[in-house]
Formats: structure tokens, sequence, C-alpha cells
């Protein structure tokens, strides 16, 4: 497969102004016909260049002539047509066939409905067409389909007309006037039902909202349609966005590669990141559900009204709605939790990734199949740059650039420089040296020491930048990092005298470190300051820092940044498993006390307090050189059954003072109780105590509940009501596959045979991405004794998974290989079985271009 550079971008040789497409819909051959109004490029060659893929093509017309073979060129990508006119019409006639498509891009058949998912590079599997977010056109469509089994016919824009036609068959045209990339398009198909609601403008225009499901799922519709209005208004709010048509439509789909996409007034979400209803539905899941309807809506502008570029240019869209949305969640929640649980997953897998083979800038320069390229990385990593934008310039210019952004670029496709143009023209700040964040791959270091002179009271912090995975200074430049900071000293935070200092009363600053090394001297002080750095984690960073425990735990008790707090609590947890590794280990008294008073504080916010006695997550503490995973899962496990019995009754009396509520909402409060609830009665069955379980699983009106107690039971006792919630929930999807996922995580005395019996239930479905990630998923970064078995028996499960799932659906594959590509930081036992397996995948002839790019990088 070969390599496409940003180095080597140029516009296209014609762009289309308009399309006209028409859809008769069979399930094994659907005709497209496809009517391009074209133009060229006053540069750009005489010849059309069409991307196509897997297309039965029946006939092409330049200008209303059939072309014979010898006047276009076919290859098994793409069609050329040598063209020296400047306005033209060409018409692709092409058959495809819906039912075979496993891949789920193009036009596929999931359930009883048909519908598409072209981004990155599906629509060339449904016609030939300059298939890149740089053509921008008008469509018209047309769809035609059986009237019994396909009711309902959805596209983009307007519905322009619809009417019966002979052999039960009908039809609908609609039109979209805003020119977008063939990425955006959409088409459903099938017999669904709809939720409807509408949706007033801040300029008093009516939207009518429908949200399209089967009709099983009518009753998992409300959360999806409020969290949506609560998007609308937020955004028109916050970012002056408005809603642009007078229609918007989301389809709930079971069988999707992703979340959710999306396309202009059609959003096509996976089923599982937009039904909810209590009974089924976890507290996170709720959130999740709300970030996604978010995210996807706010892309109306940053993504659809203006697109990119070219792919390179993803985190254009990616980052900066990612950071739209989780400003949204931080509005509609409460602010230190959304930060907290995010810089969680950033820091545990992004800064994996940002380690590993796959590593990249956050706009790549280079890709072989750019779906493996919606990474953690562009999007995560990609939202943190943004945010430091925000910070370095401040709320008002912030939004000054991104109206300016907004209006500049509106109809047009364009790249991470127009944003940052906009953004440096509204504050006035130069962003050059800035612009390092989006091609440098790889977590930065910050290391961090203190000087304190007793006798002066000048208190000094000395910063050094780096960039491990560049090498040495010469190979990367040094990177604008805002780190924002507190000086604490017994009775609160002290007076910063910097220009600049932030807060009415200086006691917060955010320095900016632009050079390899600098130091910065505070003070005079009458006692010696405890820093508090990189608060509201201000840049994606690794702080290395030699604050001492007796600093950290001052920070634990008395810090006012709540990130700190945690953050704190989490390099004191992380360093007692080290510890734990010892066969004699005994949990650290001063460490028990500080955990013991984080639990007591009733006047803190619980779901804060649940996560500073949340151990790290096993992706964090598999990262580094040399790492035993299952050394670590042990020490890890005993640290947790040490503070399980130290804080035994401070736990206990939280889970015998359980408070539950009649009325179930997803509300921060009630979401960070029962966070610190179940966390409790985790701690509680750890112990060998499992009657408040028992009762939670079998008495609980909410998902959350029964879960958390099937969870804690799963783990750590020996009878668990597994089979009885799998019978109780048999007719649910959504939630089986959440007990599929809990069967293929880790549980004392499992064997890979058990895990083999997931995949026999009658509901688990090799063709469906969301029960293959339950299991498969799961397996490989949940189930560390089993995955990471020291004769390979897992990587080699795991191996022949991914190639099963990777004849029919490669982006899913690709991404399920993700834990097999870290041989590299693991002690040799394990690195040399998990590279062997690896080396068979390469082996491999019929591997996908998804699938060979991840091989192929991880074993360079
Ligand atoms: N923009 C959407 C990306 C997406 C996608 C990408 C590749 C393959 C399948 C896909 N489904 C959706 C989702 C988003 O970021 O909003
Ligand atoms: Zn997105």
């Amino acid at each position: 497969p070969s390599t496409i550079y940003l180095a080597d971008y140029r516009p296209p040789n014609f762009s289309v102004s308009h399309v006209e497409l028409d859809f008769d819909i069979h399930p094994t051959q659907t005709r497209v016909v496809s009517t391009m109004t074209m133009k060229r490029h006053p540069q750009g060659e005489a010849i059309i260049v069409l991307n196509g893929f897997e297309l039965t093509l029946i006939a092409i017309e330049l200008n209303g002539r059939e072309l014979l073979a010898g006047e276009y060129h076919r290859d098994e990508e793409s069609l050329s047509i040598p063209c020296d006119e400047f306005d033209v019409t060409v018409r692709v006639i092409t058959e495809i066939n819906p039912l075979d498509n496993k891949a789920l891009e193009g036009l596929y058949r999931s359930a009883s409905m048909f519908c598409t998912q072209c981004e990155a590079e599906g629509f060339r599997r449904i016609s030939y067409f300059p298939d890149r977010p740089d053509v921008l056109a008008t469509y018209r469509v047309r769809i035609e389909a059986d009237k019994a089994e396909c009711p309902v016919l959805l596209s983009n824009g307007n519905l322009e007309l619809s009417g019966e036609l002979d052999n039960q068959r009908h039809f609908s045209v609609w039109y979209d006037p805003f020119p977008k990339p063939s990425y955006l398009f959409a088409l459903v198909a099938g017999d669904l039902s709809a939720q409807s609601d509408v949706f007033v403008t801040a300029s008093g225009r009516e939207v009518a909202l429908h949200l399209y499901v089967e009709a099983k799922d009518l009753d998992k519709c409300d959360f999806a349609l409020e969290a949506l209005k609560r998007s609308m208004i937020w955004d028109e709010e916050k970012y002056g966005r408005e809603y642009d048509l007078d229609l918007f439509n989301i389809v709930a789909v079971d069988d999707f590669n992703m979340g959710a996409m999306e396309n202009k007034s059609l959003n096509i979400f996976n089923s599982s990141c937009v039904l909810a209803k209590p009974e089924t539905t976890t507290d996170q899941a709720f959130q999740r559900i709300e970030g996604i309807v978010a995210h996807e809506y706010f892309h109306n502008w940053s993504g659809n009204r203006v697109t990119c570029r070219d792919w390179f240019q993803l985190s254009l869209k990616e980052g900066f709605t990612v950071y739209r949305d989780a400003q949204f969640s931080a509005d509609m929640g409460s602010a230190a939790v959304k930060r907290i649980e995010d810089v969680a997953l950033l820091r545990a897998r992004q800064f994996a990734e940002d380690a590993g083979p796959l590593a990249h800038p956050v706009r790549p320069a280079s890709y072989i199949e750019i779906s493996n390229f919606y990474t953690l990385t562009v999007y995560e990593k990609g939202a943190e740059v943004v945010r430091m934008i925000n910070t370095l310039i401040g709320d008002d210019a912030f939004r000054k650039g991104s109206d300016l952004y907004f209006d500049r670029n509106d109809g047009t496709a364009a790249t991470i420089e127009d944003f940052i143009a906009a953004m440096a023209e509204a504050s006035g700040r130069d962003f050059s040296a800035f612009m390092s964040w989006y091609s440098q791959a790889g977590t930065p270091e910050v290391h961090v020491t203190e000087r304190w002179d007793e006798t002066s009271g000048f208190y000094e912090l000395a910063f050094e930048q780096r960039l491990p995975l560049a090498g040495g200074r010469e190979n990367w430049k040094p990177l604008v990092i805002p780190i924002r900071l507190s000086l604490l000293g017994e009775a609160g935070a002290l007076a910063i005298q910097q220009a600049g200092a932030e807060s009415a009363d200086n006691t917060e600053w955010v320095y900016e470190l632009d050079q390899y090394e600098a130091t910065v001297k505070f003070g005079p002080f009458n006692e010696r300051p405890v820093p508090s750095l990189l608060r509201d984690f201000s840049a994606p960073v690794k702080l290395v820092d030699t604050l001492t425990d007796e600093q950290l735990r001052f920070l634990i008790a008395r810090d006012t940044d709540a990130y700190v707090r945690w953050d704190s609590s989490q390099k004191l947890l992380l360093a007692e498993i080290e510890r734990a590794k010892s066969d004699s280990y005994s949990l650290c008294p001063k460490l028990s006390e500080a955990l013991a008073a984080v639990l007591a504080d009733d006047a803190a916010d619980p779901a804060l307090r649940a996560y500073s006695l949340s151990l790290p997550s096993e992706a964090l503490l598999q990262q580094g050189e040399s790492v035993d995973p299952v050394a670590l899962f042990t020490a890890k496990d005993r640290v947790k059954a040490a503070i399980a019995t130290e804080l035994q009754e401070q736990f206990r009396t939280i889970v015998a003072q359980r408070v539950s509520w009649d009325q179930y909402q997803p509300s921060a409060e009630q979401v960070g109780q029962r966070l610190l609830q179940n966390l409790a009665l985790d701690y509680v069955v750890k112990l060998g105590e499992c009657s408040a379980a028992e009762a939670q699983f079998a008495s609980a009106n909410n998902m959350t509940d029964q879960l958390a107690a099937l969870r804690s039971l799963f783990r750590y006792a020996d009878r668990h009501p597994m089979a009885e919630f799998i019978s109780q929930w048999a007719e649910d999807g959504l939630v089986l596959n959440t007990a599929f996922a809990l069967q293929a995580s880790a549980r004392d005395g499992a064997t890979l045979a058990d895990i083999q019996r997931i995949t026999e239930h009658q509901a688990f479905d090799f063709d469906n991405p969301n029960k293959v990630r339950a299991v498969f998923g799961s397996f490989g970064s949940d189930n560390t004794p089993l995955f990471h078995a020291k004769d390979g028996s897992g990587y080699e499960y795991l191996g022949d998974m991914v190639l099963k799932i990777d004849e029919s659906n490669p982006q899913t594959a690709s991404r399920l290989a993700a834990p097999l590509t870290r041989w590299r930081n693991l002690a040799p036992a394990y690195s040399a079985a998990m590279k062997a397996v690896l080396e068979r995948l390469a082996g491999c002839p019929t591997l996908s271009k998804d699938l060979y790019e991840v091989v192929s990088k991880s074993l360079l």
C-alpha cells in the first residue's frame, strides 16, 4: 500500500458545484446514478480524477455522450477521464451490494435498514466521485425503495418531494442547499419510528427535530432529544452559532464503526451513543451520550460549514469540536469532575499512543489509511492544543478569534493555519512558536526543581522541557507550554508578584515556558511555599517534579485546584503500587490517613472523593520501560486489598447510609453520589462482604447501581449473578454488550475458554462492531492476567480474532489490534511473545490496508 504525504497536497483538477444522485435501492443490487456539474480549476490539469472502490461500473457519460472503454482509464481505486474542457457534466451509473457490505463504509444494511457512512473515504464505495474534502457541492438526492421494507427515506437537507410508484415502491427527493464534501453525504432507508420535537432558534426560526429508531427503542429517545436542545442553545450562547436548516434528523443504527457521524442535518449514531433510559443505561453512558450528541451537533459549524481542506487537517474539526463539547459538558455538570475524567483518559490512553509505535503529531505528515488517524492524539490532544490557545489569549479574544474563523472561512475547506490566523488576529499574539504543537509527536516532559533560600525568602522554580520521543534537542523545537501555578502557604495561596498574575488577588499565574530551560524567581516570602503546578492540567505534558510525599499530602488536603488534589493522590497511589510489588508490602500509614481524610470530607464533591480513591488504570500503569503487566496487576490488587482493610469502617458506613432517589436523574449531584457509594461497595466486596452488593443488584432501580453491584461481585466474589443478569436483559442488545465486556475482563480463575464461550452466545455477532469491541476490546485492555499470559496464548488469541475480523471489517480490526502494538515497552518475556504474533500477522498476504499499516509500523 502507498503512503500519502501532506507535502504532496495539490488542489483538485476539477471541482463539483452540484450533484444529482439517484438511488434505486435493492438489498443486493442498488443502482446509483450520479450526475455531476464540474468545473476545471484554472491551474488544473486536463484530466478528471474520480475515486471509486468495489463498484460495478455500468456506464459513464461526458456531456451527455457515453464514453467507450478506451476513453477513460480505470484501476482498483480510481477512474480518470482526459478532458480539456472547463465546464462539463459527468454522469456515472454504478451498482453496489449493500447486503454484502460488512466493512460498514459506504451504503450498507444494518438490521432492517439501509444506511451510509462516508467519512473519511466511504463515498467512493457508493459512486465514482472526487472523494476528497476540498470538493464542495450542493446535493439533490432521489431515493426509491420498497415501501413496506423502507417506509422512511432520508437524506441531507430539506424534503422537496415524495410519492408513490408502481410495484409497492415509493420515492423521496432531498435537496441540501449548503455545499458540502462527499464525506458528509448521508442516506437512510428503513422501517423506523421517530420521536420528534421542535427547537426555536435565537432568531425565532423553528427547527423540527426527529430521532429515528427501531420501534422497540422509542422509550429510549427522551434524553438525546433534550441533550440536542441543550446543545443548540449552548452553541448560540457560547459561540454565537445558530442552526441553519429547518430540519435536524438523528438516526440510531446498531452496526456502526465509531460513535456517531455529523452528516449535514442527518446525523447517524451508533445506537449505544444515543439510546438511553435509566433502567438500561449507566450514568457514564448518559454523560457520554450527552457529550456525543453535542459533539456531532457542534460539527454543524466546526466541520460542516467550515470543513477541512485535506485529511491531514482532521484535528481542525475534531480537536476544536472536542474542545467545544468538553466546555459544554463542563457547563452542564461539574467542570472539575469533567476535567479530571478527560485528563485521566488522556494520560492513560493518549500518552500511551504518543509513546508507542503509532505515535504521530496532532497534524500527521503522512498516512497509509486515514481511518487509522481518528486517534486520541488527533481528537484529545488536538482539543488540549485548542484549550491552550484559549488559556494563552483569554476568553474574550478566543471568542473573537472563533467568530472571525467562522465568518472568514464559512462555506470553504480550511487548514489549521486558517484557524490559527484568526486566533492570532483576534488576540494580536504571534503563534509561530506555538505551531510546533501541531507538528511534533510525543508527550513533552516538563522537569521542575525547586530552590528555596531560607535567609532571603526567595523561591525559585527551574523548568526544563524535554521531548523524549524526538531524541536530542537538535531534532525538535521548544514548545510554548502554559503552566498555571500557585504557591501555597500555611494560610492559603501566597500573592505572586509576577506581571500578569491572573486572579484578582495575584495568587494564580499562567507561566509560559517557551525555552528548553528557564528559571522563575518568586518572593520574598516568610515561609517556604508548596508549589501547585499545572493547575487544571493547563498543558498536555508529563510534569516530573521532586515533590515529597509530605508536600503531595499537603496539596491533597489544602489545594483549591481539584485537578492538583486528584493528581497528587494519583502520584502517591502510583508510588504505592510500585512498593506493593514486594511480598512484604503494607499500606503506608500516612497515605492511609490522607485517603481517610478525603473520604471523610463531606463538604467535598463526592465524585472528586471517589476519583481520589480510585486506583490508576492498567493503561496508565503499563507505561514506561520493561513493564511487567502481571506484576503490576498483582501489586495493584494488593494496594486495593490494603486500602479496603484500612478504611473498612468508612466504606461500610457509606454503603450502609446509601442514598437512593425515587426519581433517577443523571445529574452531577446524583452521579457523584452513586460514584462514591459504588466505589465504597467495591471495596467492601473486595473484603469478602457480599450481602450489600447482592441486595443492591436485586433491588436497583437503575443500571448504574445494578451493574456496579454485578461488577464487584463478578470480580471478587465466588458467586456472582452474571447468568441472572444476562437472562434479565436477554432482549436488550446494548445491555448484553456491557455484560459481554464485563465477562471478558479480568476475573480470578478465568480461562481463555471462558472468553471463547462469550462468542458462542446467541446474541454475539462477529459482524457487529459493538459486540466485537465489547469482547475483544475488553479482553485486550481490561484482562491483564489472560491477555498477558506468560505462554503468549492471550496474544495469539487476540491476533487470531483480529485477523478474522479484518476479513470483513478492516477499520474495526485495526483498532482492536492496538493492544498488540505495545511490545517494545514490555519486559522481555512478554515482548518476544507479542512481537511473534505481530510478525505472524505481518506475514499474512490478505491483510487490509488498515491492519497492514498498524502491524507494519508497530514492527519498525
Ligand atoms: N467525524 C466522525 C468520524 C467518523 C468516522 C471516521 C472513520 C470511520 C468511521 C467513522 N464514523 C464516524 C465522528 C466524529 O468525530 O464526530
Ligand atoms: Zn467529531
